[in-house]
């Protein structure tokens, strides 16, 4: 390692989402390459492999009082950083989604400086991964709060270029008091599969003459899974290849199983797999991904598709364009037709599947790997505002 060992807390969400997939990779990087790490959240991040040396993980208690209507974890939170920033010297808490963990980070540190009982505080680093800016930010209940969080940060980063231009617009006062948002990229190290590309297509009863198309993500409504589903319907109508959808879902897919009917989308035609931890043999099985979302300040899924070299079919929306090789032949958002038809065109043709995917594996390894991107957080860590 080139860079001093540092002790660094991050905060995250621990379930299954980009966000907390994102930081908890970062941790492990990070201890990987000599620094020492704390989590904290109120569960384990689901990734999160503590046997790991360095690692360690500080759980948000939040108890119930009658009292509230609403358990508060802000404070809990807060206290806690505060707590292990003092006992394990912290230098950097790093928050992940605004929403509130940069607002506890501040808190902590005001309660540093309260009790005087650290010389110096931890500097705090937000990094922004998208509906905390496009979502909540644009919320009357949360958007000065998250303003005034991110402008006490030390630095603001983003995930892409597009999610800083939305960040300026939306908290003008970053502007305003000389901030400066850094973009670092996402990253993914692809696990190796645990078994053949063969067996898992198996154990889906899909065929190897099939065309098998995979989707995985939360399913809000960001999503667009009636997109998906409308995608897939009429490519269905128009190729020769038999087309079979899988859906990898980190939300319920119920409420869109009438519309894959009405869409003559039956039975086996749509797999789902819900809450699955571990994407790496599905997206190895699969020939395509498709993630038709109307907003995506980078597309984690997208990353990780491309990593295990398959084609990706999205829509130019938010910085999708800045993470696969091509943008421009990323359709407008919404041109349905215009996506059947790419997905036609590859399920006719394996080669032509083969040499994109190539591709998209080569410009991820290029740009998005551990090794490119995580030195660019220890860089800003060490960096003086
Ligand atoms: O919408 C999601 O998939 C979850 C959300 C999150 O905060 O975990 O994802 C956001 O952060 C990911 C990691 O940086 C990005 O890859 C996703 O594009 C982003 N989601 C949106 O912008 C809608």
């Amino acid at each position: 390692m080139n860079v001093r060992p540092l002790k660094i807390g991050i905060a995250c969400y621990p379930l299954i989402g980009g966000s907390g997939i994102l930081a908890t990779a970062l941790g492990m990087a990070l201890a990987q390459r000599g620094h020492e790490v704390h989590f904290f959240s109120y569960e384990r991040p689901v990734r999160l492999d503590l046997a790991q040396p360095r690692l360690h993980f500080h759980e948000v208690v939040v108890n119930r009082y009658d009292l509230f209507k609403y358990p508060d974890y802000t404070l809990p939170l807060a206290v806690r950083m505060a707590e292990v920033a003092r006992t394990a010297a912290l230098d950097i808490l790093h928050v992940h989604y605004a929403v509130p963990h940069a607002t506890a980070a501040w808190l902590a540190v005001q309660l540093l400086r309260g009790n005087g009982s650290v010389e110096t505080v931890p500097r705090i680093v937000t990094t922004l991964h998208g509906t905390d800016t496009t979502l909540l930010g644009q919320d009357p209940g949360y958007r000065s709060a998250i303003e005034h969080a991110l402008v006490h940060s030390d630095l603001v980063t983003t995930v892409s270029e597009s999610l800083r231009r939305q960040t300026h617009a939306t908290f003008p006062l970053l502007a305003q008091a000389g901030r400066k948002i850094a973009v670092v990229p996402n990253f993914f190290t692809p696990a190796e599969p645990t078994q053949s590309r063969a067996k898992t297509r198996r154990d889906l009863g899909v065929t190897d003459d099939e065309f098998l198309i995979v989707h995985t993500s939360n399913l809000r409504p960001v999503k667009r899974i009636d997109l998906l589903l409308e995608t897939v319907a009429a490519a269905r109508a128009q190729t020769r290849a038999r087309l079979r959808l899988l859906v990898l879902a980190g939300g319920a897919f119920a409420p869109y199983a009438a519309r894959a009917k009405a869409l003559g989308l039956h039975g086996d035609q749509v797999i789902v797999r819900e809450n699955v931890l571990a994407v790496d043999d599905y997206l190895h099985a699969a020939d395509v991904g498709i993630y038709p979302s109307e907003n995506e300040s980078f597309g984690l899924s997208i990353l990780e598709t491309m990593f295990h070299g398959r084609p990706v079919l999205a829509f130019r929306v938010g910085g999708i364009p800045e993470v696969v090789p091509e943008p421009a032949t990323l359709p407008a958002f919404g041109d349905v037709p215009a996506l059947a038809a790419q997905l036609d065109e590859l399920a006719a043709s394996p080669a032509l599947a083969a040499r994109l995917g190539a591709r998209n594996r080569e410009h991820a390894q290029r740009h998005f790997s551990a090794e490119r991107i995580v030195p660019r957080y220890e860089a800003i860590y060490e960096a003086r505002t």
